[in-house]
């Protein structure tokens, strides 16, 4: 499947054949509710925990009576509302109520600091926060720059209401036949997840109705999906919604080909396993560390997981001894994993192992591109592209891709070029059956179980520290979490009195728990190219291998 011409442009594409035709200039909720009369009675959302079930009349009634809801409060089209949600039945209805009116959802993670919400929330240009009560409090204190909640934006909690605050039943309120009639082009926005991508902070990423429902039926779509999903599947929502890998790949997949959804609001082994073996669980969409739970932890062995017929993994590379452990704990599952980006919308390559007309797939692979999209592999150095088994940058192209980052045509334009491809800032190659293996990591992120946690980010609250001159920070390997960041510092003349344990403590106080430094190294001086870029391979070359 390589398209070699003579002026070094090696494309590789899917292996399965590509779909005639993606229904991608309709809306995204028409599209994912397009074959709701085969499935209207068939259970579509269950919540975990109590067993509530909202099958798919329900899920698509609930989400016009919240659309007309969220209009009543004042979002048009165009406007931005804020999930800070664990997994529940309501970010699901919500994200499809926002679509339906033409608004927009940004989700962050609900554990997220203050200041981590906030630079979100006024980076989006939020109208709204939905919210769970245990989190209002740090929305209350916001410090004199951000917005007050209650005043200037409302606070919907899908529970009791604390003070100040709406419980979400305001939301279905309004008749489910006043939602606002909107034009909807392909090219709008439907959601805004924040990423990093190669460089610098994160930022908003466009994803539109074209992208994800382009994104959709490259995994489920067609004669031989490439993710084969059926209506008696019962698909696992473990991973948090508010990451583009579970909110594409297993909610809107799922809605799209009839599949039900077993959201468990977080990870616990235990519950985990009591959900797998209650509800029949048949497809895992899993992350390396809960891989590493399933493969070691011993209370798996008094769980029955016969149902599981498919385990994916992705968003972090996958050791080959995990890999090897959870075969034989699940031995009758197809494992494999897919390859995401958030920015890729995201999924750009997967197994096709799970595919309707199985493929035969290696271990270590990510699978191989997607349909309808283009993949090539380049030179860091020329850009050329590279033939079969040679590493280098993963470039992909297709009408999944993001549109762009919010409001930051520089960082777009270097992350996707003239020619729309994208640069993943991942080295990787294609073997010879034209599976993408994943190497190395070119581009700044720092990864911790899966998580993104952006230098960038770490280092301007280092700098913003009195007693700090410069800093950056770096991956070092962990077993637990696959990454971890740590970082080089150096201080102010006459500071020297400043410990590890108060840089550390300094930074845990205003991040999310993956983002805290595990390490501080103190240096003289942060080795850096002649146009000022870190040289992070050489500090990366300082830290003790482990
Ligand atoms: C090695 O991680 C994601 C999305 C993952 C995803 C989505 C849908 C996986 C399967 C699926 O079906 O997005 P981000 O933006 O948080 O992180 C992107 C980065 C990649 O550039 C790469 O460095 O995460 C890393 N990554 C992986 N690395 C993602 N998947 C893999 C993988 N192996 N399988």
């Amino acid at each position: 499947n390589v398209d070699d011409d003579s002026s070094r442009h090696v494309v590789f594409r899917s292996k399965l054949p590509d779909l005639p035709n993606i229904p991608n200039h309709i809306p995204l909720h028409t599209y994912c509710f397009e074959n709701l009369s085969r499935f209207s009675d068939r259970p579509c959302l269950v919540v975990g925990s109590t067993g509530t079930t909202y099958s798919f009349s329900q899920t698509h009634f609930l989400s016009r009576k919240i659309a007309a809801g969220l209009s009543t409060l004042g979002i048009t089209k165009g406007d931005v509302i804020m999930l800070l949600l664990q997994n529940c039945a309501e970010f699901a209805l919500t994200f499809m109520a926002a679509s339906m009116i033409g608004a927009i959802t940004t989700a962050a993670n609900p554990l997220y600091t203050a200041g981590e919400i906030f630079k979100q929330f006024n980076s989006s240009n939020s109208k709204m926060i939905i919210t769970q009560a245990q989190y209002v409090d740090k929305l209350r204190d916001p410090g004199e720059h951000n917005p007050k909640m209650g005043q200037d934006f409302p606070v919907i909690t899908v529970d009791e209401p604390p003070e100040k605050c709406l419980h979400f039943s305001v939301l279905w309120k309004t008749d489910e036949n006043n939602i606002p009639s909107v034009t909807i082009d392909p090219d709008d926005a439907v959601a805004l997840p924040f990423s990093s991508g190669t460089t610098g902070l994160p930022k908003g990423v466009i994803l539109t109705h074209k992208s994800l429902i382009t994104s959709v039926a490259q995994q489920v779509d067609g004669e031989n999906p490439n993710l084969y999903l059926k209506q008696d599947d019962v698909v696992l929502c473990v991973l948090p919604l508010f990451h583009i890998y579970s909110l594409n790949s297993v909610l809107l997949c799922s809605l799209r080909a009839g599949a039900a959804v077993v959201l468990m609001p977080k990870f616990e082994i235990r519950s985990l396993l009591d959900l797998i073996q209650r509800y029949r669980v048949t497809v895992a969409a899993v992350v390396p560390p809960l891989v590493l739970a399933l493969a070691k932890n011993p209370m798996v062995g008094s769980y029955d997981l016969s149902s599981i017929r498919v385990v994916l993994s992705g968003a972090a590379p996958l050791g080959k001894e995990l890999e090897d452990g959870l075969r034989s704990r699940v031995p009758q599952a197809i494992f494999g994993q897919g390859y995401g980006m958030t920015e890729a919308g995201p999924v750009l390559s997967m197994s096709a192992a799970f595919a309707k007309q199985p493929l035969a797939t290696k271990s270590g692979s990510c699978g191989s591109v997607v349909r309808n999209a283009e993949l090539k592999v380049i030179d860091l150095d020329t850009h050329y592209s590279l033939g079969y088994n040679q590493p280098g940058e993963i470039c992909i192209r297709g009408p999944q891709i993001m549109k762009g980052y919010l409001n930051d045509a520089k960082s777009t334009a270097a992350t996707i070029d003239e020619q729309g491809w994208l640069h993943t800032g991942d080295i990787g190659y294609v073997d010879h059956d034209d599976e993408v293996f994943i190497v190395d990591r070119v581009k700044e992120l720092i990864k911790f179980k899966g998580f993104q946690v952006p230098p960038a980010e770490l280092e301007a609250l280092l700098v913003s520290h009195p007693c700090i001159a410069d800093a950056a920070v770096v991956p070092q390997k962990d077993d637990a979490a696959g990454e971890v960041p740590v970082a080089f510092v150096v201080l102010l003349n006459g500071m020297q009195e400043l410990t590890e344990e108060a840089v550390k403590d300094y930074i845990a106080k205003q991040v999310v728990f993956y983002k805290k430094l595990h390490k501080v190294y103190f240096v003289t001086s942060i080795p850096k190219s002649p146009s000022g870029k870190i040289l992070r391979k050489d500090l990366r070359a300082k830290l003790p291998s482990t």
